[in-house]
């Protein structure tokens, strides 16, 4: 049974550098990982995919063939993705993997909050299937950054309900305190709200304490994993996450 992993997070994120990385990472430890391109959209993708759905879906035919604009091209093109879903499947079967990292559409929207993409999920990634949620450093260092995010990776995984992690990519650009900070705020509300707060003392108004009670009852506070492909830092507990997910902690038939 394969186990799927989908990278989800806005423009610009390190979706595709972080799948990159993540499949490098996993098959110099012999875990048997192909990478799949989700994205119609994408020009140039930090790796060569085993299976690429730019060659079914071409947002170039999409914007002749309706006469739309890239911005609406890439709508009618993510959706048109779901209608090859069978022949990705075919195509990832082919490979015997055990493992599978689907890099996902740039923008996020044309992936979290598109109809067919529930479909294109369930389908592709059947009962083993995770979502990591990139946290871009630049918005995650402030408190109010960090807040915006929490909240749309708790919206993403309400879009999908699958089990899901959050990832920090591109520590290497944070100092060790930025880190730190960034890190014991996933973990502590407490710490985030009073953070909140320091910077900016108005905000208590309509910041209620309620809502990061409701946020933790949530399970929106999770350990967010440090990661960096340019110090090839953090794989290893993203797959350590992977692996408790869906089995408990041990290796899936290892070959
Ligand atoms: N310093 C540093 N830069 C990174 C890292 N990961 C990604 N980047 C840079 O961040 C930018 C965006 O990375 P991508 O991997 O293309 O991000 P994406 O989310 O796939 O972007 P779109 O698909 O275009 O939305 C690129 O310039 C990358 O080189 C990292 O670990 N460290
Ligand atoms: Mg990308």
């Amino acid at each position: 049974m394969i186990a799927s992993m989908f990278v989800v997070g806005p423009a610009g994120s390190g979706k595709s550098t972080f799948s990159a990385a993540f499949r490098e990472w996993m098959v110099k430890n012999e875990y048997e990982t192909i990478m799949v391109n989700l994205d119609p959209g994408a020009e140039i993708l930090p790796y060569v995919p085993d299976v690429d759905v730019r060659d079914l879906v071409s947002l170039e035919d999409v914007m002749s063939e309706y006469g739309l604009g890239p911005n609406g091209a890439q709508i009618v093109a993510a959706d048109m993705v779901a209608n090859y879903v069978e022949d990705i499947k075919r195509e990832v079967d082919s490979y015997d993997a055990d493992y599978v990292i689907y890099d996902t559409a740039g923008q996020l929207e044309l992936f979290a909050f598109r109809a067919a993409s529930n479909f294109i999920v369930d389908s592709l990634g059947e009962d083993r299937a995770m979502l990591a949620f990139m946290f871009d450093p630049a918005l995650a260092k402030s408190p109010t950054g960090f807040v915006s995010l929490l909240l749309l990776s708790a919206t993403v995984h309400f879009r999908f309900y699958k089990p899901y992690i959050n990832v920090l990519s591109k520590v290497d650009l944070l100092s060790d305190e930025e880190v730190e900070n960034i890190a014991r705020w996933s973990e502590d509300w407490d710490s985030l709200y009073e953070s909140l707060i320091n910077d900016n003392p108005t905000m208590q108004r309509e910041l209620n304490i309620e809502l990061f009670k409701t946020l933790e009852n949530m399970d929106v506070f999770r350990r967010l994993i440090p990661t960096s492909a340019r110090m090839f830092y953090g794989y290893d507990e993203v797959y350590r996450v992977l692996q408790l997910s869906f089995a408990g902690g041990e290796d899936l038939e290892k070959r």
